[in-house]
C-alpha cells in the first residue's frame, strides 16, 4: 500500500536540525509549518512555533525534554487539528528530536492524522545517542503511516573520507529531494531507507554508492520496493537509465522487488534511492531489549520520561 498524502498538510520540525529542514521543506511544498524545540534559537523564524520549557534546566536530558513536552500536549493537538497529513522531520541524532518524535507522532496518531515521518540516525561514534535514537525510532515507526530513515552512519561508513559537514549536505539534499517530489511519486507505507552518495561523474557509480549505503542498514533480501530518484536524468542516455534499473533489480530479489524511477531535470546526474524494507533493520539492534516482542513489553504505552513528581527522591537518570 502506498502512503496517501492528503491536503491540508502541516510540516512539523523537531529540534535544531528538524526545524532547519522544516523551514526549507515548507517552501518546497508550499505548506504550513510548525517548529517545536526546547531551544529558543531553533525557533527564530517566521513559522509558528512551540517552545518546550524545561524551566531552569539549561542542559536537559532527552527524558526531561520529553516529560516537559506533555505539558504542551493540548497546544500541539490544537495546532495539528486543522490538517489531514502531518510530515514530521526529526533528528534522532539530537536530544530534542529524540525526545519529541515519539510524543508528537503519538499525538498525531491519536488525532487520526496521516503521519509521514523523516528520521535522521546518529553516527556510530556518537555512542551516547545510539540507544536513545533506537527506542525513539521504534516508537516513531509505530505511530507513523510511513517512516523514511536517513542513517548518517551508513553514509559515513560508505564514504569514510567525507567530513560530517559534507555528509550533512548530502543527506539534507536527499531529504529535500524526496520531500520535493512527494506530490509526484507515491511512496510505500511502513519503513523506507533513504540512501545516496557523494557527487560522482556518472549515474551508474552513483547507484553503486546508494546501494552500498543501503547495505549498511538492511539486507537486500528485505527490500520490497525501491524508487530511484535520478537527478539530471533527462540528460542521461536512455540505455543508461535502463541499465540502472536492471542493475538494481538484479541486486534485489528480482521477482518480488519492484524498481521504479523518478527522473528530474538538473545540472548534475546523481541517484538517490528510497527502499521500502520489511523485517529487521540495523536500527533494531540499537536497543538491546528491542528483541522482546511488543506484546510482551509491559510498559509500552508511555515512553521513558522524566517528570517532576515532587518526591524528595534523587533523579536516577
Ligand atoms: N543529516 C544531518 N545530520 C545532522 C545535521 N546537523 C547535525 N546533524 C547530526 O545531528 C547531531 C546533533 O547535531 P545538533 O546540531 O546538536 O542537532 P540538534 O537537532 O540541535 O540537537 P539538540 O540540540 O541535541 O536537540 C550531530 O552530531 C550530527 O550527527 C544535518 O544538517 N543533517
Ligand atoms: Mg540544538
Amino acid at each position: 500500500m502506498n502512503f496517501q498524502l492528503s491536503e491540508p498538510i502541516l510540516i512539523v520540525g523537531l529540534g535544531g536540525v528538524g526545524t532547519k529542514l522544516a523551514t526549507k521543506a515548507k517552501e518546497l511544498l508550499k505548506t504550513d509549518c510548525l517548529l517545536i524545540s526546547n531551544d529558543q534559537k531553533d525557533l527564530d523564524s517566521d513559522c509558528k512555533s512551540i517552545k518546550i520549557s524545561t524551566q531552569s534546566v539549561v542542559n536537559p536530558s532527552v527524558q526531561l525534554i520529553r516529560g516537559s513536552a506533555y505539558a504542551d500536549s493540548e497546544n500541539i493537538k490544537k495546532e495539528i487539528s486543522k490538517y489531514s497529513t502531518v510530515i514530521i522531520l526529526a533528528n534522532l541524532a539530537g536530544r530534542a528530536g529524540t525526545a519529541l518524535a515519539p510524543v508528537v507522532s503519538n499525538l498525531c496518531k491519536e488525532s487520526n492524522k496521516n503521519v509521514l515521518s523523516f528520521a535522521i540516525m546518529p553516527f556510530k561514534f556518537e555512542k551516547d545517542r545510539i540507544f536513545q535514537s533506537g527506542i525513539s525510532l521504534k516508537r516513531l515507526r509505530e505511530y507513523s503511516g510511513c517512516t523514511i530513515v536517513l542513517d548518517n552512519d551508513a553514509l559515513l561508513d560508505s564514504n569514510p573520507d567525507l567530513s560530517p559537514i559534507a555528509c550533512h549536505n548530502i543527506s539534507n539534499e536527499a531529504i529535500w529531494n524526496v520531500i520535493g517530489s512527494l506530490a509526484t511519486t507515491s511512496i510505500p507505507e511502513d519503513t523506507n531507507i533513504l540512501s545516496t552518495g557523494k557527487d560522482v561523474q556518472n549515474v551508474e557509480d552513483s547507484l553503486k554508492d546508494s546501494l552500498r549505503m543501503l547495505y549498511e542498514d538492511a539486507p537486500p533480501s528485505s527490500v520490497k520496493r525501491s524508487i530511484l530518484y535520478i537527478l539530471g536524468g533527462d540528460n542521461v542516455p536512455v540505455g543508461v537509465l535502463n541499465s540502472v534499473t536492471n542493475i538494481t533489480s538484479s541486486v534485489f530479489n528480482q521477482e518480488n522487488t519492484t524498481v521504479s524511477q523518478s527522473i528530474s531535470s538538473g545540472q548534475k546526474s546523481k541517484v538517490i534511492m528510497l527502499s521500502s524494507v520489511q523485517g529487521e533493520t540495523h536500527f533494531d539492534k540499537y536497543d538491546p531489549l528491542g528483541i522482546i516482542p511488543q506484546e510482551k513489553t509491559l510498559d509500552w504505552e508511555q515512553p521513558e520520561c522524566s517528570i517532576n513528581c515532587e518526591f524528595e527522591l534523587y533523579q536516577l537518570e
